[in-house]
């Protein structure tokens, strides 16, 4: 049941080979849609900044309103509000960010490295908050932390 329960919750997917700002279904083996829609959501006060590895992700609304995709603003707290890449997406007390993950080649995966991979990648999203990662008892990381999945090759597809 653990298992079942992390298929379907994890993000995960075969990488694509477009850009995930299109929000546009793909056609080529391996790319089944931009990216994948993640939403973050703070239900406490603290502030929390939810850092991915692997890859940047897209930000694209905070509670719930469509941040501009040029000629953004900057709201009452004194944040910029435009779609934007973000390799650390800064969530406050009692808000929720949208944000798409393009599930992409990693741009630190080298030739030789990327080519080779024959299963899946597993890449860990952490808090940047210190109090956070050491919740557990003061080891890291004992708190706020999950992963997404970039699947292994298909045999046979172009990438
Ligand atoms: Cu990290």
């Amino acid at each position: 049941m653990n298992r079942a329960a992390d298929e379907e919750t994890t993000i995960s997917g075969y990488p694509r080979q477009f850009d995930a700002r299109e929000f546009a279904e793909g056609s080529a083996i391996g790319s089944l849609r931009g990216g994948q829609l993640v939403r973050l959501v703070n239900c406490g006060i603290v502030y929390h900044q939810m850092h991915f590895h692997g890859n940047h992700l897209w930000s694209v609304r905070c509670n719930n309103v469509d941040w501009p995709r040029t000629e953004g603003f900057v709201d009452e707290n004194g944040y910029v509000c435009i779609q934007q890449w973000e390799d650390v997406i800064k969530v406050r007390g009692m808000e929720s960010k949208d944000a798409i993950i393009p599930i992409k080649r990693p741009p630190d995966a080298v030739d030789p490295v990327w080519h080779a991979r024959k299963e899946d990648w597993a890449y860990p999203m952490h808090c940047h908050s210190e109090s956070s990662q050491t919740a557990a008892g003061g080891m890291y990381p004992g708190g706020l932390t999950s992963h997404w999945i970039l699947k292994a090759p298909i045999e046979g597809a172009s990438s």
